[in-house]
């Protein structure tokens, strides 16, 4: 936000200024391993903070329900255009609101209720959208949902390919929320043909490995991508949807008037500056920097015992499973949080415990990469985590809260060295 704008913030609402600026100090001084989060640039935060919420512009580019389009279809305009150069995709569509909205698109634009659907379980490493029984998608549709190996942590695409020909899904969702691994786009593609399956990628968590050349791209296998615009892709919360061809027109009238009214302008905005910018040669060294990072920070967790799923990483996500540290994922997260290490609790593969209370913990490197941290910091991370998680795993409260004490003050001397884009200019 500019000085002028917080300083008119200030001035009419201090109580919220107040929380914005505590939240600003609050990402300096931690370390945010959430995978599905990221820092975006003070260009995108600029861009999404604008007079551009201020306008309604129900149609696309051209065919809109409302006047005063003259530089919103030239904006909208823009971010298909660089979203098509930078994914190399026939069509996209910038309007969805988040990557829920943009997944139901996919649904209804090829689906009808009560139609098999087919995608990974939640539990598994999926997404509710993906056909999960307490989501409409679950529930609206009969879901058939395929897992991971028990003994490898990864899909095993036999399984995928026996399950879509006993159960011939309209559609299938490949990709998730918890994936360490490599998806086969090429893969699915070729099940998904087999059985005559509209194939959707979800590419949410890896869009901007994908654009960085540190992923495969889907593109060229899977009928319809869809993707959130905020995790590594490092814009503003939104999404966007990529199409063949043939399924441009069915996405664009499943968006709206199907799913949506207006498209959020201000986040279009964010989104062509956040596609700029991904669209630049420094963002391929950020996109392998981030599996860079992720490849050591679970090197040190492996040598200090810590069971990963899948063995590691190939991306830039890691699901641990902390059962045989002797503590569940909960008491564990909370007790990095107050360390100054952001993670989330999080189910992993045939976990015994209960979702609110699972086994596992998922981190990320996307957002510490942002920062500028590389080898050195990911192992000082590594430790902290050991540390943290030992300490929590143990009997004597006294000791935690003198090793989250310890572990806090290290971190806030470490993320003094290292600026939080957006926030430090
Ligand atoms: N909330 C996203 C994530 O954290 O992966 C998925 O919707």
């Amino acid at each position: 936000m500019t000085t002028n704008a917080r300083a008119a913030l200030q001035s009419a609402d201090p109580e919220v200024a107040a929380l914005i600026t505590a939240e600003e100090e609050r990402q300096q001084q931690t370390l945010k391993l959430i995978p599905s989060e990221n820092y975006v640039s003070a260009a995108v935060l600029e861009a999404t903070g604008t007079v551009l919420t201020n306008k309604y512009s129900e149609g696309y580019p051209g065919r809109r329900y409302y006047e005063g389009q003259q530089v919103i279809d030239q904006l909208e305009t823009l971010a298909v255009e660089r979203a098509k150069a930078l994914f190399g995709a026939d069509h996209a569509n910038v309007q969805p609101y988040s990557g829920s909205p943009a997944n139901l698109a996919a649904y209804l634009a090829v689906a009808s209720a009560g139609d098999t659907v087919m995608g990974m379980s939640l539990p598994m490493g999926g997404h509710l959208t993906h056909g999960w029984k307490v989501s409409a998608t679950g529930t609206w549709f009969r879901a058939v949902q395929y897992d991971v190996r028990r003994d490898t942590g990864r899909i095993d695409l036999d399984q995928v390919r026996e399950l879509a020909l006993a159960e011939r899904p309209k559609l299938i969702f490949c990709g998730g929320t918890a994936i360490p691994r490599t998806i086969d786009f090429a893969g699915f593609a070729a099940v998904a043909q087999e059985v005559g399956a509209v194939l959707v990628a979800d590419i949410a968590h890896i869009a901007g490995l994908v654009v960085g050349g540190a992923h495969p791209t889907p593109i060229g296998h899977a009928d319809i991508v869809t993707t959130t615009t905020h995790k590594t892709l490092r814009g503003p919360r939104g999404a966007m949807i990529l199409t063949t061809e043939e399924y441009a027109k069915p996405i664009d009238k499943a968006v709206f008037p199907g799913l949506q009214g207006g498209p959020h302008n201000h986040t279009t905005a964010g989104i062509a500056v956040a596609l700029g910018e991904a669209a630049q040669p420094e963002f391929k060294d950020y996109a392998h920097q981030v599996v860079a990072n992720a490849a050591v920070l679970a090197d040190e967790l492996l040598a200090r015992g810590f069971d990963l799923v899948s063995g590691g990483t190939d991306n830039h996500l890691i699901l641990i499973d902390l059962t045989s540290k002797g503590v569940a994922g909960k008491p564990a997260a909370k007790a990095l949080d107050l360390a100054g290490l952001e993670t989330n609790y999080n189910t992993v593969p045939y976990d015994p415990r209960k979702p609110f209370d699972p086994s596992g913990l998922r981190l990320g490197t996307p957002a510490l990469t942002s920062r500028g941290m590389g080898e050195p910091e990911m192992r000082e991370v590594g430790r902290w985590l050991d540390e943290v998680v030992a300490a929590a795993a143990g009997s004597d409260s006294d000791e935690l809260d003198a090793v989250v004490a310890r572990v806090r003050g290290e971190v806030t001397e470490l993320t003094g060295r290292f600026p939080t884009p957006g926030v430090d200019g």
